[in-house]
């Protein structure tokens, strides 16, 4: 009989490919995905994996075709197709903005009214424009979306931007952000059985990815007389670990401390009269 695997499916090539492999294999997946593979297995996990456009992945997954998937929200909003979103993944992060050419002197949404606008992403839009009461005339488009003002097929435009620099190049100004988005672990509704488990067993190391990227290791040299202070500055998974140092009177502080406000924590500890401070990144953190 064949081996249950669970099913998987991969944006193929574009910009959620490299995000969705290296997430595999810092979970101790690895497989190889040569040009125009279509299908790869792990050697690693019980796991088989589908090279898909990310367009067709919310049905693939909806269908059973796969047990689960990685996306961008913004693909699945637009998607009719029902699934579990699973976990936010942190990567492939933009949002769908409408933007308007320079000399469009925009105040608010209603000033589109009537206006037409292109887009990729007529289904996101048209619940937008409804919820806001405003009526525009949408026209999709699939791509190269930015240009339409400039050949005259639009007034406005809706797509998603990163770094604002293909609305920039293009003369248009982003006015409105209609939703954000990242890649998501998606599942199909209701899997259940050994997927589940499998599932399960994926996203616990998932978790531990996420929680090791969203975290630093944290050494510093103190005097036993600082440590108080500087402890308070350190919340550790429990409590920091300390040790004496070789020098009588000084210990050393180990911690593990969150990347968002890690630049404010250092500060503190330098005033609180930490030495010698040393930062390592974390590959698993298992909670
Ligand atoms: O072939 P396939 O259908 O699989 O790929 P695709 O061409 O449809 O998608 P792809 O690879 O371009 O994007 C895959 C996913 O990446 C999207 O669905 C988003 O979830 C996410 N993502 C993140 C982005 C961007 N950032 C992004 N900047 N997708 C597209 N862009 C494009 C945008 O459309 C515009 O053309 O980049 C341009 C804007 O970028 P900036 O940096 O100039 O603002
Ligand atoms: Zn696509």
């Amino acid at each position: 009989m064949k081996e249950p695997k669970l099913k998987i499916a991969l944006q193929k090539q574009g910009r959620l490919a490299d995000g969705s492999t290296a997430l595999l294999k810092k979970c101790g997946i690895g497989f190889s995905n040569g040009f125009g593979k279509l299908r790869a297995e792990s050697e690693d996990f019980p796991i088989e994996i589908y090279f898909l456009r990310d367009d067709d992945i919310p049905e693939y997954v909806a269908d059973g075709v796969a047990d689960i998937g990685i996306v961008g929200e913004n693909v699945l909003a637009e998607s009719p197709k029902r699934v579990e979103t699973v976990e936010k993944l942190g990567f492939g992060r933009c949002r769908l903005s409408v933007a308007v050419p320079k000399n469009f002197e925009y105040r608010d949404l209603a000033d589109l009214a009537g206006k037409r606008i292109a887009t990729s992403y007529p289904n996101i839009l048209n619940r937008y424009f409804a919820g806001n009461g405003v009526a525009a005339d949408i026209h999709e488009i699939s791509g190269s979306v930015e240009i339409a003002p400039s050949i005259g097929l639009a007034d406005a435009v809706c797509d998603l931007v990163s770094s604002g620099s293909t609305l920039f190049s293009n003369g248009l100004t982003e006015v409105e952000t209609v939703m954000r988005s990242e890649a998501v672990l998606i599942a199909k509704q209701g899997l259940d059985g050994t997927p589940r488990e499998f599932l399960d067993k994926l996203l616990f190391r998932i978790r531990s990815v996420l929680a090791a990227q969203a975290n630093k290791y944290i050494l510093l040299n103190a005097p036993l007389d600082k440590v108080a202070d500087i402890t308070k500055l350190l919340p550790g998974m429990k409590s920091p670990t300390t040790m004496p140092l070789a020098e009588p009177g000084w210990v050393s502080i180990h911690s593990v401390i969150g990347e968002s406000d890690f630049w404010e924590v250092v500060d503190g500890l330098k005033r609180a009269g930490a030495e010698g401070i040393l930062v390592l990144s974390i590959d698993q953190m298992i909670r």
